[in-house]
């Protein structure tokens, strides 16, 4: 099976991390064949279900509430993803998504609303979700027109659309973004923890997808909810987005990172095996091109993706350009190394049912989700040109 190479001897890691992906390989190796494939709802609560009762899903939660370590663990979390998203997309979209979901509340949440809503997600009994965009607010998230308005003193009501909801229709609770108004554009923007069941909360429409996942349009008609089910303060709701983004981007790195090492591995294996003109295809030069530049984005993305990790995990309060880093060469590079693959298996390479078919159509929501390629740019860009000593931070 797809290996992660020599990326654990890197000194990003220490023993821990060497431990838990050991683990979580031999466990995905033996369990997720045996999961179900076909219904996707079906398929990703089979999959949150084996992931908790495993214990896998305590990397997704902080110390306090039953996970892994103190707070949550960018290295952990992007060697989950990685190798995960090798051997089986919906396994990685599920255990993403109970961090993504949750990722707000163990940052910015209260103490009641982390009590009554980490331990279901950690042990795989409660589906999280995160909903931030809006069809004219993807990119632009400032621009977002959903409303929450005070409805009394005790409560707020939202009102409004959210869109491409990763989980929605399956999500026990939606961690919601919404126009407050303390201030225009994004100092005006608060965010609410909805549970699934709250009135006036619907689903508008399931959308299909070319990599099949839950996802859908919620709907917010008078959906009236407690004070407390804020996350963080009033005006604060585009910094917590941006802080669990911070986190979670360089996760989708990852996550890219494990599609396109197991492109690399089915290239290397068919490219030895098939016959042609005498010889393997590996023997041709032209397909040796191809798996060298594969195998040269495969590590440089690896390694811009662990060290934005590791930057977070030793304490940086931003990393905002690291991950953004990560996640705009991992996956760009994700999507080269996966179409050579699907160019040096040929036909096979269209064909439904052949692993490198499928890899096709998962990355390409990557270079999207969580600030597309195009907002990764604006913001490396931007960091550096508001700290013209950016590239210069070091004493040397
Ligand atoms: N952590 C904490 N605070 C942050 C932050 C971060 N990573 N990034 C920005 N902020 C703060 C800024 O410091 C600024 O604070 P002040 O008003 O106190 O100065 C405030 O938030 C607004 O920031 P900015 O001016 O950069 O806002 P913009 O509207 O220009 O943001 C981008 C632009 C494109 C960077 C932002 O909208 C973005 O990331 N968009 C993509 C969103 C996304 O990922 N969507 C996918 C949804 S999840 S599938």
């Amino acid at each position: 099976m797809v290996s992660l190479g020599d990326t654990l001897d890197w000194p990003f890691f220490e023993a821990h991390h060497r431990d838990f992906a050991e683990k979580l390989a031999a466990w995905a190796d033996t369990t997720l064949p045996g999961l179900p494939h076909d219904d996707v709802d079906a398929a990703c609560r089979a999959r949150v279900k084996a992931l908790g009762e495993a214990g896998f899903l305590r990397a997704a939660v902080p110390a306090a509430h039953g996970g892994l370590h103190a707070a949550l663990d960018v290295r952990t979390l992007c060697l989950a993803r990685e190798i995960l998203a090798a051997r089986d997309g919906l396994a990685d979209f599920t255990f993403a998504m109970q961090g993504l979901g949750t990722g707000s509340i163990s940052i910015a949440g209260s103490d009641a609303m982390r009590l009554r809503i980490l331990p279901g997600v950690r042990d795989g009994k409660r589906i999280a979700a995160f909903a931030l965009s809006e069809k004219e607010a993807g990119s632009d998230v400032a621009a977002m027109a959903t409303t929450a308005t005070p409805d009394g003193n005790a409560h707020i009501r939202i009102d409004g659309e959210k869109t491409w909801i990763s989980n929605g229709g399956i999500a026990d609770h939606y961690v919601v973004f919404a126009r407050s108004g303390e201030a225009p554009g994004a100092r005006g923007l608060s965010a609410y923890l909805v549970e699934a069941d709250t009135p006036g909360l619907s689903i508008a429409e399931r959308i299909d997808v070319i990599a099949p996942h839950p996802l859908a349009t919620l709907r917010f008609d008078a959906c009236r909810i407690p004070l407390e089910n804020r996350i963080g303060g009033p005006g604060d709701g585009f910094k917590v987005a941006m802080a669990t983004l911070d986190i979670f981007r360089s996760t989708v790195g990852a996550a890219a990172l494990g599609f396109a090492r197991r492109a690399l591995h089915e290239t290397v294996s068919h490219a030895s095996s098939r016959k042609l003109f005498g010889g393997t295809l590996g023997d041709l030069q032209l397909s040796q091109a191809a798996i060298a530049d594969s195998a040269a984005e495969v590590d440089a993305a690896a390694l811009l993706v662990y060290r934005a990790a590791w930057t977070k995990d030793r304490g940086a309060a931003r990393v905002t350009r690291e991950a953004a880093l990560a996640k705009l060469v991992a996956t760009e590079n994700a999507q080269r190394v996966i179409d050579r693959a699907v160019q040096i298996h040929g036909g096979l390479g269209v064909t439904r049912g052949v692993k490198v078919e499928e890899l096709y159509r998962e990355i390409r929501a990557l270079r999207i989700y969580e600030g597309a390629s195009e907002v990764q740019k604006i913001v490396i860009a931007r960091d550096l040109l508001k700290n013209t000593d950016g590239q210069n931070k070091g004493k040397i």
